[in-house]
């Protein structure tokens, strides 16, 4: 039997993560893979969920530095980590997680200008040498993103950004991608059954790897 994976689905908002999660377990359980659990980053814990209220509503009385919303994105991510996903690899149980560390380093770092050394270096104390075994890097437009998240309704506190920010956060995700050879690209500006198709092909792919 094959070892579990860890495979991490990314990419800007309205870039369809949510939904493609969904797929992915549908063709791991079609490829014969009975053991998955769907997570996401920040959440999947108590206490990272509450993290998650925290970052996302909590702008409204005090401004909330950027810094700070990256340490508490790494509070919620080790909790995860730690409580939900390295047990269920050791239970043989594959995980897709919906956002991962590269989150961090495309938004607070392409976007929000935090330095990239500071968080490589944040990123290397708190959770080490623990990588996902394939990145799914879903690449839209922001335009076309966003265009998705407002059609969906109320925005919440980072989606508030404007176009030029999210443009930083995926040339940010472009870059990483680019040089890591543990990932698939896929266009998702594309209709959602043109997405499945090329994510089962490029999955299917690796998993006979
Ligand atoms: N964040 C961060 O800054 N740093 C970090 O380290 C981490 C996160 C981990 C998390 O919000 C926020 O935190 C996020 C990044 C930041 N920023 N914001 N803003 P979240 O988890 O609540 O939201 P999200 O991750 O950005 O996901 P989302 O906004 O829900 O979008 P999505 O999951 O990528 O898309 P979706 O829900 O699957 O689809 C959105 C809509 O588009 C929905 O109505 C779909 O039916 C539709 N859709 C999906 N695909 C298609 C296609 N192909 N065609 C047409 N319509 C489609």
């Amino acid at each position: 039997m094959i070892n579990s994976k860890f495979i991490v689905v990314e990419g800007i908002d309205g870039s369809g993560k949510t939904s493609v999660c969904q797929t992915i377990k549908k063709i791991l359980k079609k490829n014969g893979i009975k053991k998955i659990i769907i997570v996401h980053d920040p959440g999947g814990t108590v206490i990272s969920e509450k993290i998650r209220k925290i970052i996302k509503n909590s702008y409204q009385n005090e401004y909330i530095h950027h810094k700070t919303i990256l340490l508490l994105f790494y509070a919620a991510r080790i909790q995860l980590i730690e409580n939900i996903i390295k047990p269920a690899l050791k239970n043989k149980t594959w995980i897709i997680s919906d956002r991962h560390d590269l989150s961090s380093l495309t938004y607070q770092g392409g976007g929000f200008g935090i330095k990239k050394n500071i968080i490589m270096k944040l990123k290397k104390m708190m959770i080490g040498n623990f990588y996902p075994d394939l990145t799914i890097y879903l690449d839209i437009l922001p335009k076309f993103g966003l265009q998705r998240i407002i059609k969906r309704g109320k925005l919440d506190t980072i989606e508030k950004n404007n176009l030029d920010f999210f443009n930083k956060v995926r040339n940010s995700y472009l870059n990483f991608i680019s040089k890591d050879n543990k990932s698939i690209k896929i266009n998702a500006n594309l209709k959602f059954n043109i997405v499945k198709q090329e994510i089962q092909n490029k999955l299917e792919a690796w998993l006979k790897k």
